[in-house]
Formats: C-alpha cells, structure tokens, sequence
C-alpha cells in the first residue's frame, strides 16, 4: 500500500472518529438540556373546511385532534391537569367569521378578541401558512412566523377554541397556526365551544357549530 493510500486511510478514520463523537456529544448535550422541570404534554388540533356534515346542509368546518398522524374526532378532547400542556392549533379555514363575546377596545382603537387562559393571556400566531388556498399559483410562499398577541382584530377570526368553564379563549386567523401554553389545575369536564358564527342557517349557529366534534363538544380533565 503507498503511503498515501494509509495516510487517506488514516485521515478517514480521524474524521469518522471526530463526526462520531461530535454527534454523540450533541444528542447528549441536547437531552440533557431538553429535560423539562415538568412533563409536558403535547395537544394538536387541525380545522379543516370541505366537511360533508349532510346533504341538506352542504360542507362545514370542522375541529379534529391530530393523533399519530391521523385526524380524529374532537367530540371529547382529554387534557391533563397539573402540568404544562402545548397546544397548537393549525387552521386550514382562510375565511373569517366574526365571534361573539365582550371584544377588548385596543390602544389605537382597533376592536381585538382577547387572549385569556393561556400562560400570560397570550397565543403565538404563524399567518399564512395555508398556502394551497390564499396564494395563487406561482406565487412565493409567504410566512410570517411567531407573533405572540393577546388579541386578534375582530374581523380577522376566523373560529376560536372556548371553554369558558376555564375561562380559556384562543382566537384563531384565517389561514394560521396558533400556540398556547397553558395549565389547568385540577380535573374536571368542561363544554368547548367556538365562538365565531362558522356554522350554517340564518345566524350560523346550526350545523357544525351544534354538533359535537365539529364546532364543540367536551373537554375532559383528568
Ligand atoms: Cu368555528
């Protein structure tokens, strides 16, 4: 063998050596850094539109919970109590529909609908992440990310995640992600309810807005 052929050799296995410690060094580090002080338990729920509810009523929005890669039904949603949970909420609906409720008055007199029940009132919102609906083809995907508010301008709600038995409200864009961090101490059963008219008949409060794991349903605290 030439002595470069060693020297080549020799190199390779330095540098796989170095990469391999390298490696072993950050998923350690990592890991030992990732370990929270409380468990955290992660919830995703995803709103989707084009639901065929019935016949007569056509298609309707609707909450599902993201489970092992699949959507499920949002009828009973099961939060633990007592330690953080991180919920993130991903909005497929690029339509707003104005929410009921007292509507804080903002600084510069725009109309917000407030943030409550989460850690400090706030969400986190990443805009425009429902690109196949709001941009046309062609155009550059555009994402503004990682706001965190504590309100959304009335006419820009497009559903919201209610349970006013824990005094928790969460706004939701058109066409966003949002993010929430909260605690619930205690167990309990709850009734979640969105608040924004998304629903069928003359005041849209039919349909989806009625029934259990479309627009509300029950939230179980244990
Ligand atoms: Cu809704």
């Amino acid at each position: 063998m030439a002595i470069s052929n060693r020297l080549f050799i020799v190199a390779v296995v330095a540098i796989v050596a170095v990469s391999a410690f390298g490696i072993s060094y950050n998923l350690s580090y990592v890991h030992g850094k990732s370990s929270p002080a409380a468990s955290t338990d992660k919830i995703t729920l995803v709103i989707t539109t084009n639901n065929q509810f019935n016949k007569s009523t056509g298609d309707q929005p609707s909450f599902y919970v993201l489970s092992n890669g699949t959507l499920q039904s949002s009828s009973v949603l099961y939060f633990p109590q007592n330690q953080r949970i991180s919920l993130t909420i991903i909005n497929y609906d690029d339509g707003p529909a104005f929410p009921l409720g007292p509507p804080g008055a903002g600084s510069n007199g725009v109309i917000y609908y407030n943030v409550s029940g989460t850690v400090g009132n706030v969400i986190t919102v990443v805009n425009n992440t429902n690109v196949n609906s709001s941009s046309p083809s062609g155009a550059s995907i555009n994402v503004s990310g990682g706001q965190a508010v504590r309100g959304i301008q009335l006419d820009n709600v497009a559903h919201t995640f209610t349970v006013s038995g824990l005094n928790l409200n969460i706004p939701i864009p058109p066409s966003s992600v949002v993010h929430a961090n909260l605690y619930i101490n205690g167990a309990g059963t709850y009734h979640w309810q969105c608040q924004a008219p998304c629903g069928s008949g003359s005041n849209g409060w039919s349909g989806a807005m009625a029934t259990a794991g479309w627009m509300t349903g029950t939230v179980v605290v244990s």
